[in-house]
């Protein structure tokens, strides 16, 4: 076992200790294949690639669909100091404290789905195993119905590794931003694959009243702002949002999330902007922000509290709950200093390039209560036993104590409804009747006005959701 200064400087604290033990990682990961199929073949399989819609309509408390939407690599004092950026925030929840989890892009992409990283470091092509659960399986538990739409992907699964602009090769749809094709859960499967789909589909199934649940949307690589900046892609940003806004089918009780894969400038703490839009959110929060601890694992804890859906058991079995879907069922966020925070690297892991571990996946905390006492779904118990978990998966941010990484955190108020077995969850009454009234988060500036947030000498991060009712099932 390796510890090195940062992780003995944690130990000694003693807040953050217990992650287990790491294989000495070696420097070079074996390629994979690059799957870049001839022109002539993507455009015969894209005339008779049908996409797939399944619809449903799981009521749930929150919201009743939500919708993610990610632009690339914008810090959040630049996306937050854009004129449109301002305008999109007023129509909602500004977060203050939302953090990426690494770099560069993909891994992002990865962990908002699957709950983990697994220590990818590149934008190389990469497969998960099958045996890597991710939210669809999640969502399968109950059958909620889930779609991903990426701008410019020449047919629905479309396997290759990017798709540029025939005429001028500017880059378009490129396959490290979209987060479930990089699951071979996903893929290996013809009908699911197929829900993965372009924009001309966004458009037919508003049309048709076919947008699913859940669903993940990627712009292309001049409208995220990757290949641009902030101010062409929030320009964009704001003309695609408009009508989606505007339209009732689309916006009743649908939760809109809008982030940011990762920063960019350094040596700055990966902290993007969110902004969490459409009809879920009630006026009356308009214009505000909240200051809790998110991270891109909040996607997936918020998705199992709203629906009631058991956890992966990864980074996302205690990872803070949107205030938004905290307020009705009960859960209590943990309060964190956010200082020294970075989350800026990978550890060590299977899919790193820099620090590849052959063959050693981190295990799942099957063993833990997870999801505020949901536990973890059976696929994954089933598939990796029960235990604990390599990681210190009860923390409310990911960190590898045993690598270093990740450790400049501190938590203020680190009690949540976790994963340990035997800790209660929240006091009762209400049935989940309405948000509580009863805490002090988040904060509530003034109205419109999303200004650049100073960060104050104390904490920054006290947002602490009241506890109310019980209720999730
Ligand atoms: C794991 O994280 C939790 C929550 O932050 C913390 O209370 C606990 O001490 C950590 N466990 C170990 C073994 O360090
Ligand atoms: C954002 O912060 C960085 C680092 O502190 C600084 O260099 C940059 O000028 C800031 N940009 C804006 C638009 O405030
Ligand atoms: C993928 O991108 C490369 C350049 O990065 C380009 O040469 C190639 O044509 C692109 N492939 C497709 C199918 O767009
Ligand atoms: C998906 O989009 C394509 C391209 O616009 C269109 O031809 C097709 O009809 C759409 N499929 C469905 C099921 O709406
Ligand atoms: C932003 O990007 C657009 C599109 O690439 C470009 O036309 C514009 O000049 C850029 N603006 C700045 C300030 O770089
Ligand atoms: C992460 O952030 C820390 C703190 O600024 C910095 O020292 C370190 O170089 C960063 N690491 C990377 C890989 O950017
Ligand atoms: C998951 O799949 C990988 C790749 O096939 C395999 O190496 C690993 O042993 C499997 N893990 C478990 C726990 O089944
Ligand atoms: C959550 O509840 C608190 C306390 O009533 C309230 O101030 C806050 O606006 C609510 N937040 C959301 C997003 O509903
Ligand atoms: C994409 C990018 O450039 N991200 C930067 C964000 O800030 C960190 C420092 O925290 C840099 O290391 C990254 O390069």
């Amino acid at each position: 076992m390796k510890v090195n200064i940062l992780g003995a400087a944690v130990l000694a604290r003693g807040t953050l200790a217990g992650v287990t033990s790491e294989p000495k990682p070696v420097t070079s990961r074996p390629p994979q294949s690059t799957i870049h199929p001839a022109l002539s073949s993507i455009y015969a399989a894209a005339a008779t690639t049908e996409p797939q819609s399944p619809v449903s309509n799981v009521a749930s408390k929150a919201f009743d669909r939500i919708i993610q939407i990610w632009l690339e690599n914008t810090d959040f004092n630049v996306s937050s100091g854009d004129p449109n950026m301002q305008w999109i925030a007023s129509q909602g929840i500004l977060l203050t404290n939302y953090f990426a989890v690494t770099h560069p892009s993909q891994p992002n992409y990865a962990a908002v789905v699957a709950g983990d990283h697994f220590g990818m470091d590149h934008d190389d092509f990469i497969s998960f195993p099958a045996n890597i659960s991710t939210v669809v399986d999640l969502l399968d538990t109950k059958s909620i119905s889930w779609d991903s739409y990426q701008e410019d992907l020449p047919y629905p699964g479309f396997a290759g590794f990017n798709f540029s602009d025939q005429t001028t090769f500017a880059n378009d749809y490129v396959r490290k931003h979209n987060p479930l094709q990089l699951f071979s859960s996903v893929t290996n499967d013809a009908t699911k694959a197929a829900q993965i789909k372009s924009f001309m589909n966004l458009t037919s199934d508003i049309t048709n009243h076919k947008l699913p649940q859940w669903s993940f949307i990627t712009p292309n690589m001049r409208h995220d702002g990757h290949d641009t900046n902030i101010t062409f892609s929030s320009t964009w940003t704001r003309t695609f949002l408009s009508p989606h806004l505007n339209n009732p089918y689309v916006t009743t009780k649908t939760l809109i999330v809008l982030s940011f894969d990762e920063n960019k400038s350094s040596p700055t703490p990966n902290r993007v902007s969110t902004v969490l839009l459409g009809g879920a959110i009630p006026p009356s929060l308009h214009g505000t922000t909240d200051s809790n601890l998110y991270t891109h694992y909040t996607m997936l804890s918020t998705v199992q509290a709203n629906w009631g859906l058991p956890s992966l058991g990864k980074w996302d079995c205690d990872a803070n709950v949107l205030a938004l879907v905290a307020n009705w069922t009960g859960y209590r966020n943990a309060v964190v200093d956010t200082r020294g925070l970075f989350l800026n690297v990978s550890y060590p892991g299977p899919v790193s390039n820099k620090m590849f571990t052959p063959g050693w996946w981190p295990a799942p905390a099957t063993g833990l209560k997870c999801a505020a006492g949901r536990g973890v779904l059976p696929a994954v118990v089933a598939t990796w036993g029960r235990g604990e978990g390599t990681y210190n998966y009860t923390n409310v941010y990911p960190y590898d104590a045993v690598a270093g990484v990740a450790v400049g955190g501190e938590l203020a108020d680190g009690e949540n409804d976790n994963g340990r077995v035997g800790a209660s969850s929240s006091s009762g009454g209400g049935g989940g009747a309405g948000p509580s009234a009863t805490a002090a988060s988040p904060s509530a500036t003034a109205s419109g006005s999303v200004g650049v947030p100073v960060r104050p000498g104390g904490l920054i991060c006290v947002g602490v959701v009241g506890l109310v009712a019980v209720a999730v099932v």
